[in-house]
């Protein structure tokens, strides 16, 4: 199979280049929304021979970022790990080119509820019986505006199994099977 187009990665381009062409050009890839603050969107495509993909917006409120993700064509009833990875790169097709997860602070691998964890480690998602999840959240640590532990143009994976918040680093989840830039 030839290498496909990473769309992912050109959004993030167009962003960044309309982002420099204004004079609020500081938060690249970010819009005001609504009552809420900078957002950064990531639209997660399936990597070779899955099927999961959806979106994923990150807005900043406060010193916390609310996590909002929109994904289908998970394993019906199952949890799926789900990290911030280091690499904004999906080029690889199998999700390995965006690295280890997201750890500008030198953490180990960690559940959500403890400050003590990589910045890039997000709630697991869970499949409904359709293969469905959705996620709203509200976490410390990472930041959409500029910063030492922002996301805005890392990768973003959802993994084939489970997280089991001890393995190290990568909370032993299995395959990665969709990606984005964010
Ligand atoms: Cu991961
Ligand atoms: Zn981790």
């Amino acid at each position: 199979m030839g290498a496909r187009p990473n769309t992912a990665t050109r959004r993030t381009k167009i962003k960044l280049a309309i982002a420099g062409a204004t004079a609020t050009g500081l938060l690249a890839g970010c819009a005001m929304m609504g009552g809420g603050g900078p957002s950064a969107e990531a639209t997660l495509q399936a990597t070779k021979g899955n099927s999961a993909a959806g979106t994923v917006t990150f807005t900043q409120n406060g010193d916390k970022v609310r996590v909002v993700a929109n994904i289908t064509g998970l394993k019906p009833g199952q949890e799926h790990g789900f990290h911030i990875h280091d690499k904004g790169d999906c080029s690889s097709g199998d999700g390995m080119s965006t690295a280890g997860h997201y750890n500008p602070l030198g953490k180990p691998h960690a559940h959500s509820s403890t400050p003590n964890r990589h910045a890039g480690d997000l709630p697991a998602l869970s499949a409904d019986s359709y293969g469905n999840a959705t996620l709203s959240t509200e976490l410390d640590v990472i930041t959409v505006t500029a910063g030492p532990t922002s996301v805005v143009g890392r990768g973003l994976i959802v993994h084939a199994q489970p997280d089991d918040y001890k393995t190290q680093p990568t909370g032993n989840a299995g395959a990665r099977i969709a990606c984005a830039v964010i």
